[in-house]
């Protein structure tokens, strides 16, 4: 097992980090940058180092401050995180190359999976379902390939993810002028041109499956985590087990999650990304992290996952087999608050937190670096806190998450706490029956409250 972890991150996760190592007796370095010196994650490691100015490309995404960093701490690995570097196959590369083991996947299987269209073709060859669909270069004519995947279609950008730079085409006139404009888009945002087309699904869930692999070949697959619920990308939501899945469904995922992770070579934990619409799920691509939704799984399967990464990382074996890891004890439910102003198209609010209480009781748990008086710096992204709600059932969970989000006194900045309370109430929601596009169509942000009430 390490000795010391040099945490290259900073908020919530940072501080994730700290206490999963100190529960395993390993030391903990944080870095931090000028803007951070307040940051809770500096005061709880064991040591810290400034590596830099409040911009991340100056500081957190400064991989050379950072390796130096952990060199001269003497910490024999690295945790990125996510977000940052947690990613970057050159940063895992350049760790082991200075002898420091960076937790997470070993850099040919990012490299394999980063990109979108070559993720697309592993899990094709590993016969996980995958939406129809063509490659795409713009010197090509594939007006015929797309005429027999039927119209509307999605361009999307094979370097991309999150959302970016995704076009829809309805008609088979707009075809070449979006083509072009997407690949255009592309290369500006990724500094890579090509594009690939699918069928559009007009109202898919977004259902993700977490697995684990340790370097002894052996994978598992968690219950799935529904993230449906989000805005411009930004998941606002996330439960498990999903309202739309059947046992069945589940365990189709599960092995087409597994399936596709050996068929990269996957090592550690991750996340695979699937759209699932009419009874069919479509495989869209693998998080090569640990991600902010973590603890939903944690709640679900009574599992530390969190502590299992840094074990397989170490080398150790996976403590369970399948069985275990499928076993759902609970229903939880993550809220991400925000430091943003849900009256004002979600601008951001950085600033000092004059007053904190947090909600505490059964099935509450709060993930965050905030204290009253803590500066929330503008440098890096609004998430100030997790509520991690668990129960028995689906509806204990949401009555718990009103309780919960009802406890929760927030003042000096603007939150989104007030937006997942009309979520969680809204009947659509509780009726468990909705799509990706559930925040516009139930006119539920702030935004479009106010333009009703005008
Ligand atoms: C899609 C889709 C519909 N059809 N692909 C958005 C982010 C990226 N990971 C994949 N995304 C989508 N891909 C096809 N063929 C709709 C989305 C999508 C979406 C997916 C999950 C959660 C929220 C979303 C919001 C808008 C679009």
């Amino acid at each position: 097992m390490f000795k010391r972890i040099l945490i290259a991150n900073r908020s919530e996760i940072a501080v994730r980090v700290i206490r999963a190592c100190r529960e395993l007796g390993i030391e903990t370095v944080a870095v931090y940058s000028d803007a951070d010196r307040e940051s809770r994650h500096v005061a709880m490691a064991d040591r810290a180092v400034c590596i830099g100015p409040g911009p991340a490309k100056l500081s957190y995404l400064d991989q050379e401050a950072v390796l130096t960093a952990a060199e001269i701490t003497q910490s024999d690995a690295i945790h990125p995180g996510y977000g940052f570097l947690s990613e970057n196959a050159d940063f895992a590369e350049a760790c082991a190359k200075r002898g420091i083991v960076f937790i997470g996947p070993p850099p040919e299987a990012s490299r394999k999976l980063g990109f979108k269209s070559a993720g697309k073709a592993v899990a094709r060859a590993a016969g996980v379902p995958v939406v129809p669909g063509t490659k795409s270069d713009i010197t090509s004519d594939v007006s015929k390939e797309v005429a027999d995947i039927g119209y509307p279609v999605l361009i999307k950008a094979s370097a991309g993810g999150g959302g970016k730079g995704m076009r829809i085409v309805r008609e088979p006139g707009e075809l070449k002028a979006q083509l072009e404009y997407a690949s255009t888009e592309a290369k500006a945002a990724f500094g890579d041109g090509s594009v690939f087309i699918e069928k559009l699904l007009e109202r898919p869930r977004h259902v993700e499956i977490q697995i684990a692999a340790d370097k002894h070949g052996n994978v598992v697959a968690f219950p799935e985590r529904d993230c449906t619920v989000q805005r411009r990308h930004q998941k606002l939501v996330e439960e498990s087990p999903s309202p739309a899945l059947t046992p069945q469904i589940r365990r189709d995922m599960q092995d087409a999650a597994i399936r596709l992770a050996k068929a990269a070579g996957y090592q550690n934990v991750g996340t695979v990304e699937f759209l699932y619409q009419d009874g069919k799920f479509y495989f869209i691509e693998v998080n090569a992290r640990l991600q902010v939704e973590h603890p939903v799984t944690e709640a679900v399967a009574g599992v530390d996952l969190m502590e299992l990464m840094i074990r397989v990382a170490a080398g150790e074996k996976l403590p369970f087999g399948q069985e275990r890891a499928s076993e759902i004890r609970c229903h939880a439910i993550e809220h991400r608050i925000n430091a943003e102003d849900p009256d004002n198209h979600f601008m951001p609010c950085p600033g000092r937190i004059e007053r904190l209480e947090l909600p505490g009781g059964a099935g509450v748990r709060v993930d965050t670096h905030a204290y009253e008086g803590y500066t929330i710096p503008s440098y890096y992204d609004s998430m100030i806190a997790k509520l991690i709600i668990s129960a028995g059932d689906r509806p204990a969970a949401l009555r718990r998450s009103l309780r919960a989000l009802g406890e929760l006194k927030i003042e000096g900045v603007k939150t989104t706490a007030s937006m997942h309370a009309r979520v969680v109430a809204h009947p659509v929601f509780m009726g468990g029956d909705f799509d990706t596009h559930f925040i516009e169509k139930t006119g539920l942000l702030d935004e479009q409250r106010k333009e009703t009430r005008k």
